[in-house]
């Protein structure tokens, strides 16, 4: 069919929605990682760490940060909440966040869209009901649910190797990140964030390292990396760092291990580099996971990187509205930097409209647009909704403006675009 100024709205709009997406950063996991609502499955485990159902959807750490906002900590101490349980701090969310004030913000409202698209009625304002509905889902079959109603045919999972519960879980059963529906990332970030911490964890399992860097050391991290690489059979390695990293720095650990350990088992690999650059830690500890801010970081620090690694690949996103123009910029000069998402607080639609028109002007399409970031099942319903509505919006507007030259454009020209955008940029990078 011919694209015309009088249906490019609804021929994009069809064209996103029906590609099938690769959601390339996710805190999601295969059910065989364990989860604490069995529903159907009968099987719940208190410390699993698949998150799914209306509770946690509820609970999510950027819903919290917005309760205490209306009931600060001088009215309910955060040590209370923290003691209450999953259901009493939803009950608690529900009714400062949803009932006595309008669900508008994105994480309130985006707890709505993934319920109205599971086939629940938000109208029904009935959280016992709602409950009842998810108690009789079996976790698998979930995830099936909302991959189907989210058009995501593969989730990205993010797999910290230093954190105990999720290590155990691997130690324990090797294939416990096997499931055709999710791909493992190896997250490291003690090692290029913490180096003493990470030293001394990796000399406990085993590995001779020390604080102080040498050759073995080197050699005894990269040992570590290919271990737990092929353990995972990870398709990239990630790392998130703070807004006042900076590369290179002489004498520091961090640079060094990514120099000297990291980076080369990347391309040993030949798997990119993830950096998830400007979130400063627990700036308010009492929030726990949402105790972080954004920072501006500095984008010079991911030019010499980009340049000094040619034959490493980075996916880069970064954290603060700030810093999005210059890795824009910086993208056009490094065919190995590849810019994806609209992370954490820009994964609002006045920042996705904001940026995504901002990359299509200067890198057309050869970026990643979005990533869900979910961390409970149910929110890459949301997560994606939201973000294809105004990411067609854009790709739309800007098709408009080259129509207007006299281009010609056809459907399927426009469905290899959003191919290349939401599904093959991903994998063409990961080659
Ligand atoms: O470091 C990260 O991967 C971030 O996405 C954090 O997990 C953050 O808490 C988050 O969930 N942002 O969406
Ligand atoms: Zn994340």
């Amino acid at each position: 069919m011919s694209v015309t100024l009088g249906n490019i709205d609804a021929v994009v709009s069809a064209a996103v929605q029906s590609q099938p997406i690769i959601d390339i950063h996710t805190h999601l996991y295969t059910p065989r990682f364990g989860t604490p609502l069995g529903g159907a499955s009968g099987h719940s485990d208190p410390n699993g760490l698949l998150l799914w159902g209306v509770d946690e959807l509820i609970t999510y750490h950027y819903l919290v940060a917005e309760v205490f906002r209306v009931v600060p900590a001088s009215v309910l101490p955060y040590e209370s909440f923290w003691k209450l349980t999953k259901r009493e701090q939803a009950d608690h969310i529900w009714k400062n966040l949803f009932v006595e004030r309008s669900p508008v913000s994105e994480g309130c409202r985006g707890v709505l869209t993934s319920l109205m698209k599971l086939g629940l009625d938000p109208a029904d304002r009935d959280l016992n009901k709602w409950r009842k509905h998810f108690e009789q889902q079996d976790p698998s079959k979930q995830i099936d649910k909302c991959m189907e109603i989210a058009n995501v045919t593969s989730l990205t999972m993010t797999n910290p190797v230093f954190d105990d519960n999720e290590r155990a879980r691997w130690l324990a059963d090797e294939t416990v990140g096997t499931d055709p529906r999710f791909k493992a990332v190896l997250r490291i970030d003690p090692i290029l964030r913490a180096w003493p911490t990470a030293a001394r964890k990796l000399s406990q399992w085993g590995y001779d390292v020390s604080e102080q860097i040498s050759q073995k050391t080197i050699e005894e991290t990269r040992r570590f990396l290919r271990d737990w690489l092929k353990r995972q059979k990870a398709i990239y390695m990630a790392v998130s760092l703070p807004p006042t990293w900076r590369y290179p720095v002489a004498n520091d650990a961090g640079s060094t291990m990514l120099e000297q350990g990291v980076l080369p088992v990347a391309q040993e690999f030949g798997i990119p580099m993830a950096m998830m650059i400007g979130s400063a830690t627990q700036v308010n500890p009492s929030l726990k996971d949402a105790g972080d801010v954004v920072g501006k970081s500095d984008v010079m620090s991911v030019i010499h990187l980009c340049s000094r690694f040619p034959k490493n690949r980075f996916l880069m996103t970064m954290l603060a509205r700030e810093n999005q123009h210059e890795l824009c910029v910086a993208a056009r000069k490094f065919g190995n930097l590849m810019v994806f998402g609209c992370w954490w607080f820009l994964n609002n639609p006045s920042m996705i409209d904001e940026i995504t028109r901002m990359r299509i002007e200067l890198m057309g399409t050869s970026f990643i647009p979005q990533h869900s970031d979910a961390r409970v099942l149910e929110q890459i319903i949301y997560k994606w909704d939201h973000s294809k509505q105004v990411i067609a919006k854009v790709l739309a507007d800007k098709y408009k403006e080259t129509l207007a030259t006299g281009w010609r454009l056809s459907e399927d020209e426009i469905k290899r675009d959003v191919k290349h955008l939401l599904h093959d940029n991903f994998l063409n990078f990961l080659k």
